[in-house]
């Protein structure tokens, strides 16, 4: 139960505890009850797509299988809900592959710096070779994972100090970035002063200025209304992230093969339909973040890719993860990264 009293408390803390998202009119006495937790709004494309796969697993399944969404970190930060995964006391969660290398360390390979050049390289990879590699990865530690990853989205970056134009700019830039050492390097190549700091604390510690920046995917700028604490965007595309949809492997197992066929089809359904909702969304987004008071513009990536490769980036990150990953993703872009 600490658990989840420190959740609750961390919940309240971010000013993000909301009422639990519950579906009206269904008794909670399935077969197989579960939870499927993430960090997002129930606004977030991944949540509307979400509520509607647990409504069509519930309904195909005859109500054997009902899955509660824990939408905004309500179960807690995403390290604590991923050793809650891995525990069973939480049986699916979607989580971004390069925070998730916190226990599968190659599971990041994807978030490595300016290596996706647009989408559709994107989900040929992931949806080919380089995905399941990970996936492999991912199951060889232990948890079991859909086929299909959701969208996050290319990262920018933003601030409210001013823009990002070269990357003499981000030389001592207070950014608060998720907690995982890929994410950590990029920022330490660039001379920033980069702070591990889980989603759910990301609105506090702008607004408190424990941070100047941070960097995500416009639709998550949009969701979480970081223009009321942030003011400047800087489209650096410095990354491709995306959330798997992990389960906890007892949990999985014990779902019947008629079972497990109905959940994987409507989680790996609502991953495709979110990529298109979030692809629709994005044509408009910038123009409504500048309506909301975001200021825009768009450095060369080129610099930045330049900088990161003298200060041994890709080297270190090619070591690290060892020749066969790497080759894998080198394939996936179409070109040496290092
Ligand atoms: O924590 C973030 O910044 C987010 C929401 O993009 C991830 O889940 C990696």
């Amino acid at each position: 139960m600490t658990i989840h009293r420190r959740s609750l408390l961390l919940g309240t803390a971010a000013g993000l505890l909301a009422a639990p998202f519950i579906r009206p009119g269904v008794a909670r006495a399935a077969e197989f009850a579960y939870k499927v937790a993430n960090n997002q709004p129930m606004t977030h494309p991944s949540n509307i797509r979400l509520t509607e796969a647990v409504a069509r697993i519930l309904e195909e399944s005859g109500g054997r299988v009902d899955i509660q969404i824990f939408p905004s970190n309500q179960l807690g930060a995403d390290t604590d809900v991923l050793s809650q995964l891995r525990a069973g006391g939480v049986e699916f969660f979607q989580l971004s592959p390069v925070i998730l290398s916190t226990l599968v360390p190659k599971a990041s390979i994807n978030g490595v710096g300016f290596a996706f050049p647009d989408y559709d390289t994107v989900w040929k990879a992931m949806d080919g070779e380089l995905g399941a590699y990970a996936r492999g990865q991912i199951e060889g530690a232990g948890l079991a994972v859909m086929d299909k990853i959701w969208d996050n989205g290319f990262r920018q970056i933003t601030s409210s100090r001013g823009p990002i134009e070269t990357p003499k700019d981000l030389e001592g830039f207070k950014i608060r970035v998720p907690v995982s050492p890929l994410w950590t390097s990029l920022f330490t190549a660039f001379g920033s002063a980069p702070a591990s700091i889980n989603f759910a604390e990301v609105y506090t510690a702008l607004q408190t200025g424990i941070v100047d920046g941070q960097e995500n995917p416009l639709a998550i700028m949009k969701t979480a209304k970081l223009w009321e604490v942030q003011k400047y965007c800087s489209m650096t595309n410095h990354m491709w992230d995306g959330f798997w949809m992990l389960a906890n492997r007892r949990a999985w197992n014990a779902l019947p093969d008629d079972l497990k066929e109905i959940v994987a089809k409507h989680f790996n359904e609502g991953a495709v339909n979110q990529r298109a909702d979030i692809m629709e969304m994005n044509a408009g987004l910038k123009t409504e973040l500048e309506a909301e008071g975001f200021v825009f513009n768009a450095p060369d990536p080129s610099l930045f890719e330049a900088k990161l490769r003298e200060a041994g980036f890709y080297a270190d990150w090619k070591k690290t993860y060892g020749d066969e990953a790497w080759e894998k993703l080198e394939a996936a872009v179409g070109r040496k990264l290092a």
